[in-house]
């Protein structure tokens, strides 16, 4: 296991300085912000993404994500030529040395909270879902700058967009997304890249939209799309976890046993009702994720990915990024180091990158 931390590039307001004094947590999992949905990200926009992380100490270790165009999650007649450049896209990381990409297949919306800044019982705040406070939503007026919402789209584009899917069920969206790993995953393959698809969060359909990445079935059925090793999920607790219909543990059990893990994103969760949850401190204790039983799961069967802990609360009167301030996830990173040292038996070597590092433990 890599320890690894989500850095949002130069703009983050959190320096690498800073993740490089997290303990045991040696990789860094970024993007290219700058580049438009569907084109080809440059060779050298990674190589220099690569530079600046190693420059800090770190390895560039993940990209999340490259964003798949909605042409293609439309099954539309553009979707060759952005299935084309998004296998360019691979080879270009594989070339500047990355090896796991998370990506996800959501229509329109990635993750998606209905409350940013819920004040739990020890006055920190954390990111919340409502599925009773999603429907008061009006998207007529658009996205706007609500959370989670990596694309704001002004109200037509988002009212053309909503009208393009109701042609797309469940079933539908599974034949593009077979279609499109049908051409993806031989390009990353060669490439030396790992497919990591991030299931849907929360996992369960939002705004009338199919989603289909949901369950231990559905991550299954993804990886037989196109039976590879490269070919595989971001096995994230948080997105699943929402559903207490998933038995976590016995989903990293299956999955990884066939070496189909490639990136763990490790954050607890509280259910609060039905399709309701807000966001909670990582450890197993303080909130409904059994984290301790999922990284058991993740080590017996040879986890040897990075993971990173996902987001965390705001703590500390830190202000920043909602889920990706500095101070919660360090904690969290730490505790899940610890954990796992505590799981593996023993110490876990390497206290810098230039030492070398035995992290799966015996
Ligand atoms: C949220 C993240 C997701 C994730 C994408 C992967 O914090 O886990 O936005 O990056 O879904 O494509």
């Amino acid at each position: 296991m890599q320890m690894t931390f989500r850095w949002f590039g130069p703009n983050d307001p959190i320096p690498l300085a800073h993740v490089r004094q997290i303990p045991g947590v040696r990789g860094v999992v970024s993007a290219l912000y700058d580049v438009p949905v569907g084109d080809v990200w440059p060779r050298d926009g990674f190589s220099r993404l690569a530079d600046t992380v190693d420059a800090a100490g770190l390895d560039l270790t993940v990209i999340e994500s490259i964003p798949v165009h909605e042409d293609i999650k439309l099954g539309r007649p553009t979707r060759d030529r952005l299935i084309a450049r998004y296998c360019e896209s691979v080879r270009h990381m594989g070339e500047a040395g990355v090896g796991v990409l998370c990506y996800n297949f959501m229509p329109v919306f990635d993750w998606t909270r209905t409350d940013l800044a819920l004040t739990l019982d020890d006055g920190s705040t954390a990111l919340a879902y409502d599925d009773n406070a999603l429907s008061r939503i009006d998207l007529t007026r658009g996205t706007g700058d609500l959370p989670g919402w990596a694309t704001a789209y002004s109200a037509p584009e988002l009212a053309a967009l909503l009208a393009a899917y109701r042609d797309v069920s469940e079933e539908r969206l599974w034949e593009h997304l077979a279609y499109f790993l049908e051409r993806v995953v031989p390009a990353a393959e060669s490439a030396g890249v790992h497919m990591a698809i991030h299931p849907d969060d929360p996992p369960w359909p939002i705004f009338g939209l199919p989603r289909v990445v949901t369950s231990g079935p559905a991550l299954e059925r993804v990886v037989a799309l196109v039976d590879r090793p490269a070919n595989g999920v971001t096995f994230c607790t948080g997105s699943l976890g929402a559903d207490p219909a998933n038995d976590l543990p016995a989903i990293a059990r299956s999955l990884g046993a066939r070496g189909r893990i490639h990136f763990a994103h490790c954050r607890n969760i509280h259910i609060t009702g039905r399709r309701q949850f807000h966001e909670a401190p990582h450890p197993s204790a303080l909130g409904d994720v059994d984290m301790r039983a999922v990284l058991m799961a993740l080590r017996d069967t040879g986890f040897r990915g990075p993971m990173r802990p996902d987001h965390g609360r705001m703590i500390w009167g830190e202000r920043g990024r909602p889920g990706y301030g500095l101070h919660d996830r360090a904690l969290g990173a730490t505790y899940l180091y610890g954990l796992w040292e505590g799981l593996s038996g023993s110490p876990l070597a390497g206290r810098n990158r230039n030492e070398s590092v035995n992290l799966t433990g015996p």
